[in-house]
């Protein structure tokens, strides 16, 4: 029914026993521009080898769940116009229909679900949008974050979403948030806010145990792992938030709605902080595959 194909340096991890990290493909597609994206995708690839785990970058590709792409569909991926954003409302149809498609935090954890993959690198989950109490804008990220048991681990959510209201609604999935190093949550482009830490640790062996002892006990669900971008690669909250502000209020007066939010705004971000949004979120990127990697090593190492 369905069919995945593994890139033949997953398939040798496999086989020599060696930690995934997967990686997801919206980022590529819809969250940077080329050919930043495709040198981000290449270089968080190389990142998560340098910890000594194997990364598994995944897409939809031709009806086919891709578990590890080669250097050349990423870079047609890269350089693709329209593809389409896949979650969990639409990943099995794109794969029943033959279609292709990116996957966002949602499909990538159903994927690495199934393919065996306990750990995952992004940037940041997609959340709560400002104005949901009357737009209901909730990104599936949460949802999937309650029922699928992945390690996600990014820089918080995005800045640009409500951040109060996304971790009071993790809260209530009752998603385990931990902050690693860090007594506040980063908000994404910032290494830190106001608002507490639910979770605090200190080191990918524990990450790894909390990982584990839920699975355990039959817990469902995932955790995530909140890692601030470093302080020297950071853009202070103050300076964002005005910029941040008008990217919604064009978003509203141009009426774009549903999948096409997030792409938006980080678009806008981008030029109006003129290119210093997207340098940090590839600093953050980077920063969130070497903890991945770290975490994906000491889980292997834990009996099972
Ligand atoms: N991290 C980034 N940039 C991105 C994303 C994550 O640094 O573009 C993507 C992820 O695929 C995430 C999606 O699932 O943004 C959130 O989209 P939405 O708010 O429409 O659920």
């Amino acid at each position: 029914m369905i069919e995945i194909s593994e890139s033949p340096e997953v398939t040798e991890a496999r086989a020599e026993g060696r930690p995934l990290v997967a990686l997801e493909s919206t980022i590529i597609t819809h969250g940077m521009p080329y050919p930043q994206n495709i040198e981000t995708a290449r270089a968080v690839e190389d990142a998560v080898r340098e910890t000594g785990a194997v990364p598994a970058t995944m897409a939809v590709i031709d009806g086919r769940l891709r578990v590890g792409l080669d250097g050349p569909t990423l870079e047609s991926f890269a350089q693709a116009e329209g593809v389409a954003k896949l979650s969990r409302a639409d990943i099995a149809a794109c794969i029943a229909t033959g279609g292709s498609g990116a996957t966002t935090v949602a499909a990538t954890m159903i994927a690495a679900r199934l393919a065996g993959i306990g750990v995952f690198a992004t940037g940041g989950i997609g959340g709560v949008h400002r104005g949901a109490e009357t737009s209901f804008d909730i990104s599936a990220d949460l949802q999937e974050l309650a029922q699928t048991p992945v390690t996600v681990v990014a820089a918080g959510a995005k800045a640009l979403l409500d951040l109060p209201k996304t971790y009071e609604v993790l809260e209530t999935l009752g998603v385990p948030v931990i902050a690693y190093r860090s007594d506040t949550m980063p908000a994404f482009w910032s290494a830190g806010s106001d608002i507490p830490a639910p979770l605090r640790m200190e080191t990918p062996v524990e990450i790894a145990r909390a990982h584990a002892v839920r699975r355990a006990m039959g817990l469902p669900g995932g955790q995530l792992v909140a890692n601030p971008i470093p302080a020297e690669d950071q853009i202070p909250a103050e300076e964002l938030a005005p910029l941040i502000d008008r990217a919604l209020q064009e978003a509203e007066d141009q009426g774009i709605a549903a999948k096409a939010v997030t792409p938006f705004l980080l678009d806008r971000i981008y030029h109006l902080t003129e290119g210093r949004s997207l340098t940090a979120n590839i600093a953050l990127v980077l920063n969130n595959a070497r903890l991945a990697g770290a975490i994906a090593r000491e889980l292997g190492a834990l009996p099972v």
